[in-house]
């Protein structure tokens, strides 16, 4: 069968009906990849698996709840949709908006986004306003205007986006034939630890003797990390800006899923998301953006920490949820620089190292 999106495959799972518009990218059936070279590398002696977000159609996990909410919001005869963002759901709903034909409105923290996020939401023709504010004051503005206007918010507080995407876990739970034992995984908003917590429970109720629940391995970063410290950040500060949340819409179901499944929810810092930005892009080949990069240095920091010594070693997938093609201008500057060299063989040969 031909793959046509997350709706269409998982229809039975998520609140659509026939008459229900599907507005899709055909987002989702995004690569599990197996690391081959990391865990020797940082001594976990388990399999490592890459479930590569970065891989939907605006490059990042958003699109599996905007392909959700957008065409919800159709279905509802919205002509609007607004959201705040820190780059990658801008992104998405502008895509998914100019697909319906209908208007997005973004707000976002002025100077702190990817420049390949800005660029997706001016091409898809989002109303993009710059505030001098950070996230959680645009979600906060957002909030209001879906309140006193007929706009439709499609944050993640908009429970049709945790719907789309808890489906990542049962793309997972299919791949391997089994739940993982971890899943290690950013945190910001805190919306798709939600999700995924939901779809492991759906695939666990549906067939508990196949599909077992893994703990949940949260990571913030450590200049935005509310839920570790337990209280909003009134000035979250990280490199990874598409998590620069200082005050998570999802706190609360965040920390649920952590509890329900004894897991952690813990932070990193900028130092080690950037050593595992770089570790993963040179020694697996796989480009993610550094708020993604936290899932791995969460790995790497438990697994230094003597985690795997006291808990069972097994099957742990790092959800890299956006491409590192979003932030090229961070990628570069982290990096080891091009050598300038004449144009001639001789030069061109030494520079090699032959
Ligand atoms: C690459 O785009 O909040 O914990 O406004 O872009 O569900 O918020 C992005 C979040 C992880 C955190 N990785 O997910 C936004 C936004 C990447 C992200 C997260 C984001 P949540």
């Amino acid at each position: 069968m031909i793959y046509k999106g997350l709706i269409e495959k998982y229809r039975k799972f998520l609140p659509v009906s026939d008459s229900t518009p599907v507005i899709s990218l055909n987002e989702g059936n995004t690569p599990l990849i197996k690391a081959s070279n990391l865990p020797q590398q940082i001594g976990f002696n388990g399999e490592i698996y890459f479930k590569f977000e970065g891989m939907n159609p605006t490059g990042s996990f958003k699109d599996r709840g905007m392909t959700m909410a957008v065409s919800k919001a159709v279905e509802a005869e919205s002509k609007v949709v607004i959201c705040a963002s820190t780059g990658n759901t801008s992104a998405s709903a502008a895509a998914y908006a100019a697909r319906a034909g209908i208007k997005c409105v973004v707000l976002i923290p002025e100077g702190k986004i990817a420049l390949g996020k800005l660029s997706q939401a001016v091409m898809h023709k989002a109303e993009v306003l710059e505030i001098n504010g950070n996230f959680d004051d645009a979600l906060n503005f957002a909030k209001e205007l879906s309140e006193k206007y007929p706009i439709t918010l499609v944050n993640s507080v908009n429970p049709y986006r945790i719907e789309g995407q808890k489906t990542a876990a049962y793309e997972i739970c299919e791949s391997l034939g089994e739940a993982p034992d971890y899943q290690f995984m950013p945190v910001g908003n805190a919306g798709n630890i939600t999700a995924y917590w939901k779809g492991y429970k759906d695939y666990n109720k549906a067939e508990p003797s196949k599909y077992a629940l893994p703990k949940m391995m949260g990571f913030q970063a450590a200049g935005s990390a509310p839920i570790v410290e337990g209280h909003p950040i009134a000035n979250p500060e990280t490199i990874a800006t598409a998590i620069r949340i200082g005050n998570p819409a999802s706190w609360k179901t965040a920390e649920g899923a952590r509890d329900e499944s004894n897991g952690v929810i813990d932070k990193v810092t900028d130092e080690e998301i950037l050593e595992a930005y770089r570790i993963v892009a040179a020694t697996e080949g796989v480009f993610c953006e550094t708020a993604s990069a936290s899932s791995i240095a969460g790995l790497i920091k438990y697994v230094k920490q003597g985690y795997f010594k006291n808990n069972k070693l097994g099957k742990a997938v790092c959800i890299l949820t956006g491409h590192g093609l979003k932030d090229p201008d961070t990628a570069v500057s982290n990096a080891v620089k091009p050598k300038k060299v004449k144009a001639n063989m001789k030069d061109i040969i030494d520079a090699i190292g032959f």
